[in-house]
């Protein structure tokens, strides 16, 4: 105990009170918040040190006549309404324009998407990266528009001051700028690692919604990131990729794994399989046959179906395909 005073003190500039200011609005909220701190602390201790004095001089006494109270006094009476009334503007003044400020998403913005739900964050990247953590690149505007899945969260990063309700049923934004944090207080060691959590308390789990927002030192740092992280053929096997892109590239609504035809084929038994076209031709169904059938859906016209099948040219990369084919084929 007779270190902890003198420690808290010495800590004090380096982020003991506060976690370190990670954004550009941090530096305005604490002034805010000390300003009003230290215009109640200096108040507090006026008025009572004040009445305590007060209380002690003009306590009753034994032969003492209570003197006549004054009932006016014009300069007191303006000077306890006037200051008082300038430091409130002064609070009001600082405290709204940097509210409007972080209230006012910039237009030149990098742009994620946040679902919140029981009990996790999904944030969403441009490319469709979905990640449970927020990276973000320094140095630049990041602006979230956030949806709630069930009930209301608030995101909120104590470094960077900001913290906005996620509501169901409509969207909110929270944007911020993260900078390096001052000379002496942590982290400081990239890409930047500060909590982010849900400041909602009203409900079983809200907190245990704790993850990381990761601030990378450039761009590129940011971009070397997300390319491998959102690389799907990475940490998987070729037919775990090809389910994935089965999944989510909208393939699933029109082929079943079951045997039973929806608009399309099932890909049950597909691979190796002799196929009939509507031109009265035949193949088997081999790997450049299915490779074909992505990018020129309509090259071959399976009898039967109708072509309707949009081409995935471009927007499948020959590794991708492989991976398909690995998932078709896996579909005995
Ligand atoms: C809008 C519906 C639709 C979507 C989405 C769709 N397909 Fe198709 N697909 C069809 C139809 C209809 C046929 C059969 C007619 C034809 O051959 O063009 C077909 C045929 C095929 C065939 C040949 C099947 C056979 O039995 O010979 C393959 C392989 C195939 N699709 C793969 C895919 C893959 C992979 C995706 C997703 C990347 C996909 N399709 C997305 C409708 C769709
Ligand atoms: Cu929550």
């Amino acid at each position: 105990m007779k270190l902890f005073i003198p420690e808290l003190l010495a800590n004090a500039e380096a982020g003991f009170w506060f976690p370190a200011q990670g954004s550009t609005v941090a530096e305005s909220v604490d002034s805010v918040y000390f300003f009003i701190l230290w215009v109640c602390t200096f108040f507090f201790v006026l008025i009572v040190g004040l009445m305590l004095l007060f209380m002690v001089k003009y306590r009753h006494r034994p032969g003492v006549e209570a003197e006549k109270t004054v009932t006016h006094n014009l300069t007191l009476e303006l000077s306890w309404s006037v200051i008082p009334t300038l430091l409130t503007v002064v609070m009001f003044w600082i405290g709204f324009t940097s509210y409007l400020d972080m209230r006012t998403p910039p237009a030149a913005s990098y742009e994620i998407d946040v679902v919140a739900k029981k009990w996790v964050w999904a944030f969403k990247y441009p490319n469709g990266w979905i990640e449970s953590e927020l990276h973000i690149p320094m140095d630049e505007n990041v602006t979230l528009t956030m949806a709630s899945d069930d009930v209301i969260h608030s995101l909120w990063i104590p470094a960077f001051r900001t913290k906005m309700d996620v509501v169901p049923g409509r969207y909110t934004q929270e944007w911020f700028k993260a900078i390096a944090p001052p000379e002496g207080s942590e982290p400081t060691k990239y890409p930047l690692e500060y909590p982010l959590m849900c400041s909602e308390y009203c409900g079983q789990k809200h907190s245990e919604m704790v993850t990381k927002v990761v601030v990378h030192e450039t761009r590129g740092d940011f971009d070397k990131w997300l390319q491998n992280a959102s690389d799907i053929h990475k940490n998987k096997t070729p037919v775990e990729a090809g389910e994935y892109f089965y999944k989510t590239r909208g393939c699933i609504q029109c082929h079943s794994l079951d045997g039973v035809p929806k608009n399309g084929p099932s890909f049950k038994g597909l691979f190796g399989s002799e196929r009939k076209f509507t031109d009265g031709t035949s193949r088997i169904a081999d790997a450049n046959y299915i490779r074909q059938s992505i990018l020129e859906p309509q090259s071959q016209v399976v009898t039967g179906f109708r072509p309707i099948m949009p081409t995935f040219k471009g927007q499948l990369t020959d590794q991708d395909i492989t991976a398909i084919i690995a998932f078709i084929k896996d579909q005995k």
